[in-house]
């Protein structure tokens, strides 16, 4: 399988000092202790974040979309016929670093900027943009914009999801004003990449510059809700209990027993649980809480989730308690394009960059738009594997060196025509 490596960007780079100054002034944005940010989706501070990339784009003369889920795309209108799209998300975890998904848009922003002042004559449009709602931590599912954006979700059940605050997302995105009129599904792109913090240790600990991403693994989150017994903790023998926090941690250590129990990529994680009364003296009547479930294999991730309702039924029995669950999320692994993971390698190789070929532990908007175009993705080293953690960081050689195959592999993209008979070879 051959692509033609633009001459346009032979041995060119983007402006480090830019992007740099760039990630530096997101990072202002609502700034938490440590460094990162505390951006969650569709808040007045999501909205400073949007509104401030929104004036980048506007400096650099870029076509602005706004879309009914509040993804909003800027465009370099270039060229003819679908465009090379790059992006990823601004909203954030609430104890979110600073990499996370702002990398992706500033240095989508960085390589239009870097073609324009070269007033490089592509085929295609670039586009760069940043979806609604990635992080999925205030509002599930995760990755919500992008999935709204091809199709997967329509925009009407979208606006009516609501937040673990209570709020309902089609509210927040009228009161932060990014209720848009463009239509989802959006502009079918030419191709997708997406680059991206690799959030993980394996690049640093191997001693990669950059990850070739394969593909994302299959999520499954649910929310489970245990009613018990309020009790006073003093007088009630422990053989009369039906306490509802001891059997949240009960689920808690079951799913780390099953995630060492199945090894490789199995992954289980409880991240949130509310009690209620939530009182030193009271037996917990509720629990309500996540289990977040991931495999690269579906079919382990569908042994896991059989595993562990069979559980919850057992337990709820045992403890004469009632145990519901919802599912939240359930997203199948995804592969990326093959062309497109061999450009990423290719034009690694050709930068001088140490490259290898991996999957994605998170999630990711590049998972959406595989459904509708050739997409891939491009990894940069996390520091200690550190991530949803204001301690999150990655070198700036490292961070330029991604955003330089970016915008190799965009350019490349732009002029490659993606045809039935090489995807078969
Ligand atoms: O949950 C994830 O993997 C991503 O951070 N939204
Ligand atoms: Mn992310
Ligand atoms: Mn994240």
């Amino acid at each position: 399988m051959s692509f033609d490596l633009s001459p346009l960007t032979e041995g060119l780079s983007i402006n480090a000092e830019r992007l740099m100054s760039r990630i530096d002034e997101l990072a202002q944005v609502c700034p938490i202790d440590g460094g990162g940010n505390c951006r969650l989706a569709l808040t007045t501070q999501d909205k400073l974040g949007r509104d401030l990339v929104m004036s980048w784009m506007q400096d650099l003369g870029l076509s602005i979309k706004i879309d009914t889920i509040g993804n909003v795309t800027g465009t370099w209108d270039v060229g003819s016929g679908a465009p090379v799209m790059t992006g990823s998300h601004i909203d954030t975890v609430r104890t979110g670093g600073r990499f996370d998904g702002n990398y992706g848009v500033l240095a989508g922003l960085e390589v239009i900027e870097t073609c324009q002042t070269l007033g490089l004559k592509l085929e295609r449009p670039l586009a760069v943009t940043f979806f609604t709602n990635e992080e999925g931590a205030r509002f599930a599912p995760d990755m919500l914009g992008s999935l709204v954006y091809v199709g997967g979700m329509q925009t009407e059940v979208a606006l009516d999801v609501i937040a673990i605050d209570g709020a309902r997302l089609g509210d927040e995105l009228v009161s932060i004003g990014y209720n848009g009129s463009m239509p989802c599904p959006g502009v079918i792109p030419h191709a997708f990449i997406e680059l991206h913090i690799e959030q993980g240790p394996l690049l640093e600990s191997q001693g990669f510059v950059i990850g070739a991403v394969t593909g994302v693994q299959g999520i499954s989150w649910q929310e489970v809700v245990i009613d018990g017994q309020s009790n006073h903790a003093g007088t009630t023998p422990m053989s009369l209990r039906h306490d509802a926090a001891y059997i949240a941690a009960r689920i808690t250590v079951f799913l780390r027993e099953l995630a060492l129990r199945f090894g490789g990529n199995q992954v289980c994680t409880v991240g949130k649980i509310d009690l209620f009364p939530n009182l030193v003296n009271v037996l917990a009547a509720k629990a309500t809480m996540t289990l977040d479930v991931r495999n690269t294999d579906d079919e382990l991730l569908q042994q896991a989730e059989k595993e562990i309702s069979q559980f919850l039924q057992v337990l709820a029995a045992e403890e004469s308690v009632t145990v519901t669950s919802r599912q939240l999320v359930r997203f199948d692994p995804v592969v990326f394009d093959e062309r497109v993971i061999k450009m990423v390698e290719t034009i690694s190789q050709q930068n001088g960059h140490s490259v290898q070929r991996m999957p994605s532990g998170a999630g990711h908007d590049a998972q959406m738009l595989a459904r509708v175009c050739p997409s891939g993705m491009i990894f940069v080293p996390s520091v200690k594997g550190i991530s949803h953690n204001a301690a999150e960081f990655t070198h700036t050689s490292d961070l330029i060196a991604g955003a330089n195959v970016l915008l190799h592999a965009m350019v490349a993209l732009t002029n490659h025509k993606f045809t039935l008979l090489e995807a078969a070879s």
